[in-house]
């Protein structure tokens, strides 16, 4: 997939307004590399960090820096590794890459190619170099947490008990096939049965626990719902700081579905605005497909905010409304809350807790993104059963629970040979996930390139 070969140097981290930017280098001309900036030879080899002022050999650009130095060994990708944590503006920083990647031999590096290094010299496991990932496109801190677990290593431990007691059974299984010509029994059906249940169990508590993880990756929905002229608009739009939604007292303004990123204390979300929902049929055919497609959208969603104008007389349209989204998550808000306050008596009409919002009140709005908060916060399992389970990881275990079921089926029709063969197929299913040699070179790409460069 790239070439070990070549001492690979990019910028691993810094936005455009960042005061410090960090340069880093791998691979065996590390030190040519930053001869290029530095008059004198400032680096021994060991871990060290020193002051720097980097200077072009032209003298052109000086500022100063912090350079760390890894031996071999001893670094992220366990390759003699150089760090110049530059004090100057991103068009420098870029600048000094540029001058460095002028040398024979040191080219800039591709998306993950430090990562890609760091597994490739069995630094990091398959499933740690995920988890890399996973931290830097990191979307809310739980999501953070169980990367954070990956990376500690938390599945590839799982993966080696499960590993075990797999090659313990076949080793039972095989045992008997070595003496199937005389009468010794190595393990019974029934037993072969009971031990190919628990490693299933085990296999199957890494997914279950796993479930709500896929959704962290991709971020949580959030829509307003509500009938038309709740003011669902104009929550989002306070949500988002920005006007993005159109407001206007004429009901049923919002017809297409606008949805942007919010962001929220712990994490982000996807925040929607869709038509008010009615519940009168239509002949309409624009109303019929917007209600059609808010009713869907909304649906869909991990959280409702169900959006009820404060103080009015009659909740009826509401409440038919209420009934084709009752079984979701749902949070009510109660909307216009400057107009009446209506809070207690719309928890008693509908049976669920309403917080009160108006975009005449700041401190409203404050409230609504910490209810909405601590509402997705409970979709998320606690911290300590996420393995952090990939979708590669889980096909991986949903192929070898087949594998194990064929194993324990052929075993119990006598075929015990074809039975070790199954068991073996599950083995590799198994180990693939956290493989480190002989890995398809698609799936390798597949999991480096969904990195930005300089990891
Ligand atoms: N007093 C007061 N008026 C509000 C508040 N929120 C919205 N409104 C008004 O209520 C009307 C409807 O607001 P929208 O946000 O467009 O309502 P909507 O639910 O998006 O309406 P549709 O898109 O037509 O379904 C507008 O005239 C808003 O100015 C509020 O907190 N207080
Ligand atoms: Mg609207």
């Amino acid at each position: 997939m790239y070439d070990l070969r070549d001492t690979i140097c990019a910028l691993s981290s810094g936005s455009l307004d960042a005061p410090r930017h960090i340069i880093r280098l791998s691979g065996s001309k590390c030190e040519i590399g930053l001869d290029k900036l530095v008059d004198n030879r400032i680096l021994d080899r060991g871990i060290e960090k020193r002051n720097a002022a980097l200077s072009f050999r032209g003298g052109k650009i000086e500022f100063s820096a912090f350079v760390y130095s890894f031996p071999e060994g001893a670094s992220y990708t366990l390759e003699r590794l150089i760090e110049i944590h530059a004090y100057c503006p991103l068009p420098a920083a870029e600048e000094i890459i540029n001058a460095i990647t002028q040398v024979d031999g040191i080219r800039l590096a591709g998306p993950g190619e430090f990562t890609y290094r760091a597994f490739m010299n069995g630094r990091l496991s398959l499933a740690q170099s995920e988890a890399v990932s996973q931290i830097v496109s990191g979307s809310s801190v739980y999501h953070i947490q169980a990367a954070q677990k990956l990376m500690k290593g938390d599945l590839t431990n799982r993966l080696e008990q499960i590993k075990n007691s797999i090659v313990e059974l076949l080793g039972l299984f095989e045992a008997g096939l070595d003496f199937s010509s005389e009468d010794i029994v190595f393990i019974q059906p029934e037993e072969a049965k009971k031990r190919t249940e628990e490693i299933k169990k085990t296999l199957s508590e890494i997914i279950d626990s796993n479930l709500a993880y896929e959704r962290m990756l991709g971020l949580a929905s959030v829509a307003a719902a509500g009938p038309p002229n709740a003011g669902k608009s104009s929550l989002v739009n306070a949500l988002l700081g920005s006007e993005r939604a159109i407001v206007s007292a004429k009901q049923a303004t919002t017809r297409d579905i606008l949805s942007a990123v919010c962001s929220l204390e712990y994490q982000d979300c996807v925040l929607s605005d869709c038509a008010g929902l009615m519940a009168a049929s239509f002949d309409d055919k624009i109303e019929l497909a917007a209600q059609e497609l808010a009713g869907e959208y909304i649906l869909s969603s991990d959280l409702i905010l169900f959006c009820v104008e404060s103080g009015k007389m009659d909740y009826t349209e509401e409440k038919r409304v209420f009934e084709k989204i009752r079984n979701k998550n749902i949070l009510g808000v109660a909307t216009k809350c400057d107009l009446a306050s209506s809070k207690e008596a719309l928890e008693d009409i509908f049976g669920i807790s309403f917080v009160e919002f108006s975009i005449k009140q700041r401190e409203k709005l404050t409230a609504m993104k910490t209810e909405i908060q601590n509402r997705l916060s409970e979709l998320v399992p606690a911290g300590e059963q996420i393995t952090a389970v990939n979708k590669r990881h889980r096909d991986s275990v949903f192929q070898c629970l087949k594998d194990l079921d064929k194993a324990a089926e052929l075993f119990a029709g006598g075929d015990e040979e074809l039975a070790a063969l199954c068991l073996r197929e599950g083995y590799s299913k198994i180990a693939d996930i956290d493989q480190q040699k002989d890995l398809d070179e698609r799936v390798l790409s597949s999991i480096f390139q969904n990195f930005c460069i300089g990891k």
